[in-house]
């Protein structure tokens, strides 16, 4: 039996949203930027041993503006994955203004943090500091590189497979 389940990317403009997705479902990249306006969705099975679950995710246009009412989008969402994009500090520090906002709303949705462009800078102080803080707030922290592919089917088989029992 194969079960759905929707999926919702927050996060500041620019840190890698729709490249994680694109990355995810079609396995593949782009150096340019084009800005998601409202919404994008994807979809992709994704094989655990015996049982498949089907990832519908919602890439979500970027920002504080939008996020002030999170209703439209994020509705019914079962897993939310924050990213902040480790060369930009104030994407890390913002990460704690999304989760305050959706946490209320969604408590039983699973929340992971993709830590996305590794393949770019080192750890800030800033980040690591950050880090810190977040360790207790989300299911799984995530080093990514929507570049290299690094860590992103990691992160939605980890989320699918908190889905099954
Ligand atoms: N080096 C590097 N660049 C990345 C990575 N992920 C995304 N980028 C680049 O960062 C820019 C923004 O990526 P997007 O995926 O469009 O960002 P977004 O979060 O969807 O942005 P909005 O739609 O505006 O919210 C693009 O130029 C991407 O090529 C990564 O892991 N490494
Ligand atoms: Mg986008």
């Amino acid at each position: 039996m194969r079960i759905s389940k929707k999926i919702c990317l927050l996060g500041d403009e620019s840190v890698g949203k729709s490249s994680i997705s694109t990355r995810f479902a079609d396995d593949e990249f782009s150096d340019k930027y084009k800005a998601t306006i409202g919404v994008k969705l994807f979809q992709k099975v994704v094989d655990l041993n015996e049982k498949q679950v089907n990832l519908i995710v919602w890439d979500i246009q970027g920002g504080k503006e939008l996020i002030s009412s999170p209703q439209q989008y994020y509705r019914g969402a079962h897993g939310l994955i924050f990213v902040c994009d480790i060369s930009n500090n104030e994407s890390i520090q913002n990460i704690s203004y999304y989760y305050d906002i959706v946490k209320k709303k969604y408590p039983t949705a699973k929340k992971i943090l993709l830590l996305n462009k590794c393949d770019l800078s080192e750890f800030s102080l800033t980040a690591k500091e950050a880090m810190l803080t977040y360790k207790d707030m989300f299911d799984n922290i995530i080093n990514t590189s929507a570049k290299t592919g690094l860590g992103v089917n990691e992160a939605f088989k980890l989320l699918a497979s908190d889905f099954i029992d």
